[in-house]
């Protein structure tokens, strides 16, 4: 396999956003009288905002109709903008932009591959706006992950073939996607909560393009 594009996640792999999306997920099931733990946000990395508020609902033991869904997802996304609007570059996940800027040289294109509605202003507030060949996010996609077409339609736009294309996700829903589209799979995180990721590796920390190299190879 010959690397000619890497496809990057954005939550949890580019920036840690999370910690934001816990905090508004948890005012939200306050509001609504019940509590909602760390371990229960793990559920919702890489899942769409629909899906998210569904899993939340369903921790709470409540019953909701279409509308009411649609007003506390808006109500959820709200407070997660006005936590997002503050980022600032130095929240970008340490040695992402030096391995960014290795793969440029190395005339390797990248993308990102994200589930997230929000990803236009997050790379905006990371002034990460041009960085990339091609952004595909929650905004281009009706498939969420586990399905393919996120990852599919970034390779498209790059006119990288699948089976050339690596791609870094930290959630076990993004690494199914990743395989479903046919690509090498690197997760960020632990080994135990990533099955199927050809290797799971803590960071970008340190983390060259030759060791990328090593596990795709091997
Ligand atoms: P939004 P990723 C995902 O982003 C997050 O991991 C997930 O927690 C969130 O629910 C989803 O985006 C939708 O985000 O509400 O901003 O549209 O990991 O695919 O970059
Ligand atoms: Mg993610």
């Amino acid at each position: 396999m010959e690397i000619e594009a890497c496809i990057f996640d954005l939550d949890g792999v580019i920036v840690d956003t999370a910690k934001y999306h816990y905090l508004a997920w948890k005012e939200l099931a306050a509001g609504l009288g019940f509590e909602f733990t760390r371990a229960d946000n793990e559920r919702l990395k890489g899942v769409s905002r629909m899906t998210s508020l569904n899993i939340l609902i369903e921790i709470g033991g409540i019953t909701l109709n279409d509308e009411q869904k649609e007003k506390l997802a808006a109500q959820k996304n709200a407070q997660y903008v006005s936590y997002i609007r503050k980022m600032s570059p130095d929240e970008i996940l340490p040695g992402v932009t030096r391995f960014l800027d290795e793969l440029k040289a190395a005339g390797i294109k990248t993308a990102v591959g994200s589930a997230s509605k929000n990803t236009p202003l997050i790379l905006e507030r990371l002034k990460l706006i041009g960085y990339f060949d091609a952004v595909v996010d929650g905004n281009k996609v009706s498939k969420a992950k586990p399905d393919p077409e996120v990852f599919l339609k970034g390779a498209e736009e790059l006119a990288v073939h699948p089976k050339n294309c690596v791609v870094f996700e930290d959630a076990p829903a993004g690494v199914k996607a990743a395989l479903n589209a046919g690509m090498e799979c690197i997760g960020i995180g632990l080994p135990e909560n990533l099955p199927g990721a050809k290797k799971v590796i803590p960071g970008f920390d340190n983390f060259q393009l030759s060791d990328l190299k090593k596990i795709v190879h091997e």
